[in-house]
Formats: structure tokens, C-alpha cells, sequence
């Protein structure tokens, strides 16, 4: 039976970035990703494929029925509107770009959108949302992919509730949140110091975690990628 194709977008590097390669490629792009995310849709019966940065954004959306935005590192902050007061993570431009093209098509053409992490900020700033630059308390980057570092309290009634129920224990790898929520979306997961952790489109089915439920245990069964999956059929 066809699955439905869900897009993976990922980061580019070059050869000399990527162990094992000879001289020769230094300069050759490699686009990466990390292969937790595919599992997350194979164990939810979707087909993951990888998006190279350079295909046509309207083509890709064309040509999938489900989108997974990922992790990675910050947007460049002039996105929303703002200079950076953070230089902790190298901006990717092109990445920017493309992700922002494919989430024009998207709007043309509806077809569910899960954003994770990086994804959930692109998808607020996509949207005329902003970011808070720097909110240490979150980056847990010293605990191991799987530890559950704080709670999430959901809105009642709202997707990710139907999902989790009113509240989950969950990883938290970021050091920024989402600040001004964009047009069209709501803020519907929430830590106790009220930064935002999932938003939800009122009219689209583009749903957004701040967390990164590739990287715990509970992957295989993870609600979130069913629920896309399933709004990809
Ligand atoms: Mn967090």
C-alpha cells in the first residue's frame, strides 16, 4: 500500500566538515539529518524522505503530503525584524530561505506540517512571530537526549492535549523560545515559566513542540508522528 511521503529538511555542510572524505571534496555541500526523525515517521507508517536544500520549495510540497521541519540551528534574527544579541550559533541563511519557501507552498497548498524544535521557531517567524534571543534555563545541553527536563501543560481542549493529555514530562535542548506568537497561530503547551512549547495553526494543520520527541524513549509510539501521518493520508 502507498504510504504517504512525509519531507525531512536538514542542514547543509561541506566535505571538510564530514569525516572520511578526501581533500578533493572539502568544498562539495553535504545536507545532513539526523535519522531519529526518520524513524519517528517509519514507526508511524509514513514514507520519511530527505529535502536537499536546493529543490524548488512549491515542487518539493508538490510532490510530498506531509512536512517535517527539524531541529537545527538558530534563524537569523533580521527574519523578525530584530539584530542579533546572541552570536552562540552560526546563522544558515539558505536553510532560512527554504524553509520559509516551503512553508509559502504550504499555505497554497494545505498538507500537514509538524515543526520540532527549530521547526516550531520557524513556523512562529514564518508567521510574523518573534523569538526571545537567549532563555538559558532551557538549553539542557548537558543532559543525555532522553532526559525529561521539565513539564508541559497543555490547553485544554486544543490538538496537543487530545495528544498528550493535560500535561508530559519532555526533553528541552533550546536556548530560545518563541515571543510574539505569529498570525494565525496559538500557543497551546506551555513550561511552568511560561515559555511557549507547541503552537497550533486555528485554520491549517501545521502543529509546532519546542521539545524533541525523536529523541526519547517513547519515539516509536509518539503520538505526534501519527498525528502527522495520519493528516497525511
Ligand atoms: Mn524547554
Amino acid at each position: 500500500m502507498k504510504r504517504p511521503v512525509i519531507g525531512i529538511t536538514g542542514k547543509r555542510r561541506f566535505g571538510r566538515d564530514l569525516a572520511g572524505n578526501w581533500s578533493s571534496m572539502s568544498d562539495s555541500s553535504a545536507d545532513v539529518f539526523w535519522v531519529m526523525y526518520a524513524e519517528g515517521i517509519l514507526s508511524a507508517g509514513g514514507f520519511p524522505v530527505f529535502l536537499p536544500i536546493d529543490v524548488d520549495p512549491v515542487d518539493a510540497i508538490d510532490n510530498l503530503d506531509g512536512l517535517l521541519l527539524t531541529g537545527g540551528t538558530d534563524i537569523e534574527p533580521k527574519n523578525y525584524g530584530e539584530t542579533s544579541d546572541t552570536d552562540l550559533f552560526p546563522y544558515e541563511p539558505v536553510r532560512d530561505e527554504f524553509e520559509f519557501g516551503l512553508l509559502d507552498a504550504v499555505v497554497q497548498t494545505p498538507l500537514p506540517v509538524l515543526g520540532i524544535c527549530r521547526g516550531h521557531q520557524v513556523i512562529n517567524v514564518h508567521s510574523g512571530g518573534s523569538l526571545n534571543q537567549h532563555v538559558p534555563e532551557h538549553a539542557a545541553f548537558d543532559q543525555t537526549i532522553t532526559t525529561r527536563f521539565h513539564e508541559v501543560f497543555f490547553e485544554n481542549g486544543s490538538e496537543l492535549s487530545h495528544l498528550y493529555g493535560p500535561k508530559c514530562e519532555v526533553n528541552s535542548f533550546h536556548h530560545q523560545t518563541v515571543d510574539r506568537v505569529g498570525e494565525g497561530l496559538e500557543a497551546t503547551a506551555r513550561a511552568k515559566d511560561g515559555a511557549i512549547e507547541g503552537l497550533e495553526h486555528k485554520d491549517l494543520p501545521i502543529l509546532s513542540v519546542q521539545w524533541h520527541p525523536e529523541m526519547l524513549s517513547t519515539r516509536p509510539t509518539d503520538p505526534i508522528f501519527s498525528w502527522l501521518v495520519t493528516n497525511a493520508s
